[in-house]
């Protein structure tokens, strides 16, 4: 990509796709969470509110699984350019698992929460969880049995917004890696990122649904492809 010389601010978004080849399912490729799922039954503050047992095993049964899978090269690429990038970073991610983390990355933001937290909706702390929330456990703060999946559901407002535009004002890169481009607001990202005059490029194993958007993209595994970049950036 031309130009890269002249980057200093970063601002990366990650969905799905960069945690597929952890094993870790995404939403909405074939045999996608979506799939066996309809997302106003599970992914829904009404849903929570009509059937929380359903959504509460939902949640259980991935928050459990994620903890068995390990962070893939991609992960651990942008771990490498997270430590060695002497500009601004954010990794912003739509994705719920922690392995962005465990790879070593510090900058990164969860827009859509995390599922190595609970959420009180009695006293509203967050308190990490590892467990099933089924038995509806007492909250570590203030005891309520009021225990939600710290996940931002459809119709909520994603977490920590004004960081991200903050972060995107500055940016003179945004890279979208591993999603679809079919969830709002962070799938206008690159449009906002375009019109605050940064460059955009997509890794991704397929056209998104915004690759238009992007000044250029990169299409095949997301272990393949961000190693890569990673080199080419900090070659350059
Ligand atoms: C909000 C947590 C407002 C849940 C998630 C009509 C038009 C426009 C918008 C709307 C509309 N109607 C409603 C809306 C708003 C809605 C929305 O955008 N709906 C869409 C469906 C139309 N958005 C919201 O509700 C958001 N909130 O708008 O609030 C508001 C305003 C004021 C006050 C209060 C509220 C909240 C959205 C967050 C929902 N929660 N996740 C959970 O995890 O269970 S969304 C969920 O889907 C994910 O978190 C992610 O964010 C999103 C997209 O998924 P992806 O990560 O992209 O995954 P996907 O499977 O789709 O794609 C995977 C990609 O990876 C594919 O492209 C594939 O090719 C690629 N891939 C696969 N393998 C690989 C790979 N790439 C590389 N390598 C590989 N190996």
């Amino acid at each position: 990509m031309a130009g890269m010389a002249s980057i200093r601010n970063i601002v990366i978004l990650t969905g799905a796709g960069v945690s597929a080849e952890s094993g870790i399912d995404t939403f909405r490729d074939g045999g996608g969470l979506w799939e066996r799922h309809r997302v106003e039954d599970v992914a829904t503050p009404e849903a929570f509110a009509r059937d929380p047992e359903l959504v509460l095993r939902f949640y259980d049964m991935r928050r459990e699984a994620i903890q068995t899978r390990q962070p893939n090269a991609a992960h651990a690429a942008l771990a490498r350019l997270d430590a060695a990038w002497p500009g601004e970073l954010l990794i912003v991610t739509q994705n719920v698992d922690d392995l962005h983390e465990r790879a070593g990355a510090n900058r990164v933001l969860h827009m859509h929460g995390e599922h190595l937290n609970a959420w009180c909706t009695a006293c509203d702390a967050r308190s990490p969880w590892r467990g099933p929330l089924i038995a509806r456990p007492a909250c570590p703060e203030c005891g309520e049995r009021a225990l939600r999946p710290d996940i931002v559901w459809f119709g909520e407002m994603p977490y920590r917004m004004d960081e991200i535009f903050a972060a995107l004002r500055e940016a003179d890169l945004f890279v979208s890696i591993g999603t679809s481009g079919a969830v709002y607001p962070a799938a206008g990202f690159v449009r906002n990122a375009r019109d605050l005059g940064a460059r955009t490029l997509e890794l991704n194993l397929e056209p998104s649904q915004g690759t238009l958007w992007f000044d250029e993209a990169r299409h095949g595994p997301a272990t393949e492809l961000v190693p890569a970049w990673v080199e080419e950036m900090l070659a350059g």
